[in-house]
């Protein structure tokens, strides 16, 4: 039994997402995600963890697709929309998926995939028909696959089960105090758990209302704060950069009505990449008084960390272990540290993840011998909260909230013609947390590269946020690039140059 959607019995006249110039409620959303399981059931009484691809704009369809999905017993497996094709056949061969479901704008991005063995659905072609009984479900089976990158080889697919997922929304909507009346607004991309855990799963757990704004923009996001419905809001670092930005461009009197609006707000929460001090301070003026919550969180288990709902939220810290959640600080031999020395966080609970799809060794890897998932993050525990120090893994970058790996962008640097070598590492960056840049070494160094040439080269086999915006071409590279200390080297060295390709 799915625990979501029983919930969502118990709601059924409220509203439960807004998207578009509609509202849905949840006996829509039921009705409806019921229709998509049966065209995905096609009489079977049980899709037994199919993979189900589908890529569609975060809105309504998004959300009937996922839970229909679900409640016929398949994986649900979100594509990114920036993606270029080449990131998503990757997912569909590694995933096996057997059904890709798109809307009409897809259609075309995803038309090569309609020569292979698998069942292409158009989402206008999916018709309302007879209901028949839906599969039973139990809460250990494989509920999602969220695609992310590590420090070796490709992006692995993070499977969950349904468990996995009710405890993280569990933990958030107990500790943030997540109600009915609640009314979120959602700007995140929904092939990642910001968005679609503590955002969207958690308001309809709690029978609350999800209001979609497809695509992010400054000036639109302030428009429907005006509005006056919303009262919660969640982003990465870089979108409360970027409303600062915007709202600093207002006359007074805007500006005026959007305080009086935030004032009212009853929560606002960064995460997914460190908050600096100067955005968390400056959102307080502008919001007439609200301390963002920051918290902290990975794909492999949702949140962990989290500043008090009530209590003070301590700036530059992301606080303390959320309800059910067990966190402890370790070397490198996975060895338990005293307090307040510096390690690595390590997390053991029912939210974290099952297992990384078809990756066993990279699955154990992951894990200590005593079952901590290791997340390759360090912290220290700092009078009661904990602060995050960085990674361990320099070829891992956080940019605009993503996590992106160094080595693939690489990988594919060295496809280009005339690259001999390169190094990518991401440089500290007030608007984004780190900016992606490129070190290249040139096999004819008198055969100059075109970098404009290569950006949009490069934006056909990956997508937009990982393509590197700044370069450097040079005879050689601080020695072994690969390295810790090398690639720190090459940071600094990007972070004195000035910046010739902008
Ligand atoms: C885009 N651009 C970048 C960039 N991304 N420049 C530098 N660094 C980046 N990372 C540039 C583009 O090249 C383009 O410029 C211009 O910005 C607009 O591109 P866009 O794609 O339209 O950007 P935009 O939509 O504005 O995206 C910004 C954003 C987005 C902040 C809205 O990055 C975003 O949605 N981030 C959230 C990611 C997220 O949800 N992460 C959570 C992961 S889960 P030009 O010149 O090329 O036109 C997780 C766990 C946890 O981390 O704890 O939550
Ligand atoms: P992802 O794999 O995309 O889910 O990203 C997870 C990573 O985001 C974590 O391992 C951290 O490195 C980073 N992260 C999430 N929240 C925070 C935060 N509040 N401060 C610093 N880093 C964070």
């Amino acid at each position: 039994m799915l625990q979501l959607i029983e919930n969502a019995k118990q709601h059924q006249n409220r509203l439960a997402i807004r998207s578009g110039s509609r509202s849905y409620t949840y006996q829509e959303l039921l009705t409806d995600s019921a229709y998509v399981s049966q065209a995905l059931l096609q009489g079977r009484p049980d899709l037994s963890e199919e993979r189900i691809a589908f890529l569609v704009d975060p809105s309504y369809d998004y959300v009937r697709l996922q839970w229909g999905i679900w409640r016929a017993g398949g994986i649900a497996v979100p594509l990114c929309t920036k993606h270029p094709y080449q990131s998503i056949e990757y997912v569909i061969d590694d995933t096996q998926a057997s059904t890709i479901i798109c809307s009409e704008g897809y259609e075309e991005l995803l038309s090569p995939l309609k020569d292979r063995d698998i069942r292409f659905i158009s989402l206008d072609k999916l018709s309302a028909g007879e209901v028949e009984a839906l599969p039973d479900l139990s809460n250990d089976r494989r509920a999602m696959i969220l695609y992310t990158s590590g420090t070796t080889g490709s992006p692995k697919g993070v499977v969950s089960t349904h468990a996995n997922i009710q405890a993280q929304i569990q933990s958030l909507v107990t500790s943030w105090e997540w109600h009915q009346v609640d009314h979120i607004l959602n700007i995140l991309p929904l092939h990642h758990v910001h968005g679609i855990i503590n955002i969207l799963s958690c308001a309809l757990w709690s029978g609350a209302c999800c209001e979609f704004l497809p695509k992010f923009d400054a000036d639109k996001v302030f428009d429907i704060f005006l509005g006056g419905q919303v009262n919660l809001f969640m982003a990465v670092p870089t979108i409360y950069y970027k409303l600062i930005g915007q709202y600093d461009q207002y006359d007074e009197d805007r500006q005026q009505a959007i305080t009086d609006a935030l004032h009212n707000f009853r929560l606002m929460v960064s995460g997914s990449a460190a908050l600096p001090i100067s955005v968390l301070e400056r959102w307080r003026s502008i919001s007439g008084g609200h301390t963002l919550l920051e918290r902290y969180g990975m794909t492999e288990m949702g949140m962990a960390i989290s500043n008090p709902y009530h209590g003070e939220r301590r700036p530059g810290h992301i606080g303390q272990p959320l309800s059910g959640i067990q966190i402890r600080i370790a070397d490198e031999q996975d060895q338990v540290l005293p307090i307040g020395e510096k390690g690595e966080i390590q997390v053991k609970g029912p939210n974290v993840f099952k297992e990384y799809w078809q990756k066993p060794e990279a699955t154990k890897k992951t894990f200590s011998a005593d079952g901590w998932l290791k997340t390759g993050d360090m912290a220290i525990l700092d009078d009661g909260y904990y602060r995050i120090l960085g990674r361990n893994s320099v070829d891992i970058i956080k940019s605009g909230g993503y996590k992106i790996s160094a080595l693939e962008i690489e990988e594919v640097l060295r496809k280009y013609p005339n690259i001999k070598d390169c190094g990518v590492v991401g440089v500290p960056d007030d608007e984004w947390g780190e900016v992606v840049a490129a070190s290249l070494i040139l096999s004819d160094p008198a055969e100059e590269i075109d970098i404009k040439e290569l950006r949009s080269w490069l934006k056909t086999k990956l997508p937009s946020y990982q393509v590197p915006k700044r370069y450097i071409t040079q005879e050689d590279l601080p020695r072994n690039v690969m390295g810790k200390v090398t690639k720190k080297a090459l940071v600094k060295i990007f972070e004195e140059a000035e910046d010739k390709n902008q």
